[in-house]
């Protein structure tokens, strides 16, 4: 019987030998990320101490206000994987372009990251749990300074992908294509530890997380859906909840464990959807895969969507599979619509 808790290197230690990622570089680089989460939780968690707050002063290259510890978060992430030697290059919400680390052992490395360093920053002044999100590739290019086609991969390229938690306590959450687990972070002694092994998402549930307040703006399935999830609650045990805590990472873990399903449909703000493909899309979708769920675009699986561009958007619809069903239904007018106007 075990008598003690597992850290996340004695997890990822023991996966090495059972897994095929034996050469122990995949091991390190996720070693290198619960490092880098850990200094982040750190500068989270004293964020009303510490001058972070409020707008860096510049935008992203999305447009959007870039708060200060976005930019830390970053270039924490940045500097690990840096050094790491295991990682060739990282992309990231919060950079223009890629970087391609130089340096014989990078160059030599054989995966590539991308990552949305702090997902939901907006939250962070308001004390709101924010996320991080990371997707990694095993390289096309086999030597020399990585390139752009090392990060357009589809989602079913992923060797693995996670996301940490910034909530109530910090989780690190995992999949290496071999189910999902996740670990919390225990601060007295500074390590992840296996808290929630084998997470499997309840097939059905009955939460719904959507930007309620765009509504007028969505499409007609989904205001199908939405109307589904609003009238028929009299014909449920329980009623449908709506959460929405506009932090992906938090709406999705609860999801997980809970059972739901999230929305981020595209509209009239954001024709092709708000969500980035690579470092927010496909890593959530090869984590609710992997335990148990779906994730789709609406007619397209989000991990075979082809991708031709670093910061590409796409709408997004994932959670419980029967839920998902249902979505899919409604949906329908969507598609029919359009062919019958083609
Ligand atoms: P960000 O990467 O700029 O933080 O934006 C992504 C976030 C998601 O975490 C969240 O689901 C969504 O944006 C919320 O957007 P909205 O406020 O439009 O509902
Ligand atoms: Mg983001």
């Amino acid at each position: 019987m075990q008598n003690r808790v597992l850290t996340l290197d004695e997890f990822i230690f023991q996966k090495q030998s059972v897994v095929n990622y034996a050469s122990g570089e995949l091991s390190g680089l996720l070693r290198d990320i619960g490092l880098a989460s850990k200094i982040i939780h750190r500068d989270v968690n004293k964020a009303g101490l510490i001058d972070v707050l409020g707008d860096a002063g510049k935008e992203n290259v999305q447009g959007e206000g870039v708060k200060k510890l976005d930019v830390i978060a970053n270039d924490t992430f940045i500097s690990s994987l840096r050094v790491s030697g295991q990682c060739a290059g990282v992309a990231s919400e919060e950079l223009e372009n890629f970087i391609a680390f130089t340096g014989s052992r990078s160059e030599r490395a054989k995966y590539v990251v991308l990552l949305d360093p702090l997902d939901g920053s907006s939250n962070i002044d308001v004390n709101v749990s924010v996320g991080t999100i990371f997707s990694i590739l095993r390289r096309k290019t086999s030597d020399g300074p990585c390139q752009l086609e090392d990060f357009l991969q589809k989602g079913v390229e992923q060797v693995a992908s996670g996301y940490v938690i910034y909530g109530s306590s910090t989780m690190l959450v995992y999949t290496t294509g071999h189910g999902v687990n996740g670990f919390t972070l225990d601060p007295s002694i500074g390590e992840f530890c296996l808290s929630h092994p084998d997470i499997l998402l309840p097939s059905d549930g009955s939460i719904y997380s959507i930007n309620h307040g765009h509504r007028w703006n969505f499409s007609n399935g989904v205001k199908k859906y939405i109307d589904h999830c609003i009238n028929s609650a009299g014909d449920r045990d329980k009623p449908y909840s709506l959460r929405y805590i506009g932090s992906m990472v938090a709406d999705i873990h609860r999801n997980l464990i809970k059972g739901g399903i999230f929305m981020y449909p595209l509209s009239k703000s954001y024709p092709n959807g708000k969500l980035r493909l690579l470092y927010e899309c496909n890593p959530m979708a090869f984590i609710v895969e992997q335990a148990g769920g779906r994730a789709n675009d609406g007619q397209t699986r989000i991990m075979e969507i082809d991708p031709y561009e670093l910061h590409q958007r796409s709408q997004i619809f994932m959670g419980s599979p029967k839920m998902m069903d249902k979505l899919e239904q409604c949906l329908k007018v969507d598609y029919v619509t359009e062919e019958v106007e083609g």
